[in-house]
C-alpha cells in the first residue's frame, strides 16, 4: 500500500456547491482521492454531484452554520457561497451586501464559536482591483484596490475581514482574487455562457439571428473553471494564512474578440446588436492578473486554452437547446 492509500482522507467542506464552480471543485477533490467531500446548497437548490455528503445551508442563518461545522468538523472550508453577479449587484445591492459580507462574517464567527481551526479559502474577485491605472496592469496583489461596483466592494470587504480575522485570531484564512472563469454549465448571466446560449438558440431556430450584447470594448482575463478549481485545491493546501492570491490566466481578451471567436464557431450568419439593458453604469476597461505569487506558492498556472473552453461551452449549449421548427 502506498502512503496516499494509508492516509485517512481529510474532510473538505464546500459552501455554495450548487453554483457553477462547486461541482467542478467537488469532482476535482474526489478525483485526487485525498478528500472526503461535504457540500452545502440552498434549501431550494438541487445538486447532482457524485460521492459527496450533502447539507442544506443558508449562510445568513448563523445557527445553521455552527450546527453544520460541529457535524462535519472540516479540515478545509471552500467558501463559494455568494451573490456572484456584478450585473445583479447594481440591481440588488442589499442582497449582495448581505450574502457576500454578512454571510462571510457569519461563517468566520461560526468557526470561532465551534472552536475549530480549519483552513478557510475565501473566494474574492479580480473585480476588487477596479479602476486600475494602465501602468498597474497586470495587477499584483499589493495594488491598491479601487472597487468600481458594489459586488467588488463586497468582495474587497470580505478580503479585509479575512485578513483581520487571520491576524486577530490566528485563523488560517486565505483569499483569492479570482478573475473571470468560464466553462460548460455556467449560468447565462455571464458573458461567454450568454453568447454561446444565444448562438445555440439561433442555430436551433429558437430565435432570430440577432445576438444581443453589452459592452464589447472591455478586456477581461478568462480561465477555464477546471483550471480554477485546481488552483483552489492547491491554495487550500499550500497557501499562507492571511495572504491573497490572484487566480487568472494573466492574459486579457477583448469581449468583442471573444464574441468574434464564438461566432466563427458557428455556420450561421449572425447580426450583433447592443442591448442597452446589458450595459452597466460603470465597466472597468481592462483587468488582467499578475500570477507571479500563486505560481511561486503552488506552481499553478492555467493549462486549458481559451479556444478549447469556448468550443466546449458552445457545445454544452448546443446539447442543452431544444431544436425549434
Ligand atoms: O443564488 P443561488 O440560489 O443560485 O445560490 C447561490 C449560493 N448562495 C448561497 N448559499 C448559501 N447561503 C446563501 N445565503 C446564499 N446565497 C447564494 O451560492 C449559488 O448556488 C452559490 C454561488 O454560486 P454561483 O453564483 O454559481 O457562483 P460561482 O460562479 O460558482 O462562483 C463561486 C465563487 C463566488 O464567491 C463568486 O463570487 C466567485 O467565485 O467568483
Ligand atoms: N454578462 C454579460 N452579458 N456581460 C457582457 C455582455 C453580455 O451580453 N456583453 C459584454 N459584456 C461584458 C461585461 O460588461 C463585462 O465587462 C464582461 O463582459 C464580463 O462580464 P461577466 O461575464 O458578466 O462577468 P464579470 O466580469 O462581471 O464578473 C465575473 O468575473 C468576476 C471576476 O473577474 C463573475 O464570474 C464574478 O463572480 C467574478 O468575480
Amino acid at each position: 500500500m502506498n502512503n496516499a492509500a494509508q492516509q485517512k482522507p481529510k474532510t473538505a467542506l464546500i459552501l455554495g456547491a450548487a453554483g457553477f464552480v462547486g461541482s467542478y471543485l467537488a469532482d476535482h477533490l474526489n478525483e485526487s482521492g485525498k478528500w472526503s467531500v461535504c457540500v452545502t446548497k440552498m434549501p431550494h437548490e438541487a445538486l447532482s454531484i457524485q460521492n459527496v455528503t450533502e447539507f442544506d445551508l443558508d449562510i445568513l442563518q448563523p445557527a445553521q452554520i455552527v450546527a453544520l461545522l460541529c457535524a462535519v468538523q472540516p479540515d478545509v472550508i471552500f467558501h463559494l457561497a455568494a451573490q456572484s453577479s456584478v450585473a445583479l449587484s447594481w440591481k440588488n445591492p442589499t442582497l449582495t451586501v448581505d450574502v457576500n459580507i454578512k454571510g462571510t462574517l457569519n461563517l468566520l464567527d461560526a468557526v470561532r464559536a465551534a472552536k475549530l481551526s480549519p483552513r478557510i479559502l475565501l473566494i474574492g474577485s479580480g473585480e476588487e482591483y477596479g479602476a486600475v491605472r494602465p501602468e498597474e496592469i497586470p495587477v499584483r496583489e499589493d495594488t491598491l484596490p479601487r472597487p468600481a461596483n458594489l459586488y467588488a466592494v463586497t468582495k474587497n470587504t470580505q478580503n479585509q475581514i479575512g485578513r483581520l480575522y487571520a491576524a486577530a485570531y490566528g485563523m488560517h484564512i486565505l483569499s483569492t482574487r479570482s478573475f473571470n472563469h468560464i466553462g460548460p454549465n455556467q449560468t447565462p448571466t455571464f458573458v461567454v455562457a450568454d453568447f454561446c446560449k444565444q448562438i445555440a438558440e439561433i442555430e436551433a431556430h429558437q430565435r432570430e439571428a440577432v445576438l444581443k450584447v453589452g459592452n464589447l470594448s472591455a478586456k477581461r482575463d478568462f480561465t477555464d473553471v477546471r483550471d480554477v478549481v485546481r488552483a483552489y485545491a492547491m491554495l487550500a493546501e499550500q497557501g499562507k494564512a492571511g495572504e491573497t492570491y490572484n487566480v487568472g490566466r494573466g492574459v486579457a481578451s477583448g469581449i468583442g474578440e471573444i464574441l468574434d471567436e464564438i461566432i466563427a464557431l458557428s455556420q450561421m450568419k449572425i447580426t450583433v446588436e447592443i442591448d442597452p439593458d446589458k450595459l452597466r453604469p460603470v465597466d472597468v476597461p481592462e483587468i488582467r492578473a499578475d500570477i507571479t505569487k500563486i505560481k511561486a506558492a503552488t506552481g499553478w498556472q492555467a493549462e486549458i486554452p481559451l479556444h478549447q473552453t469556448l468550443c466546449e461551452t458552445l457545445d454544452y449549449w448546443r446539447r442543452h437547446t431544444t431544436k425549434g421548427a
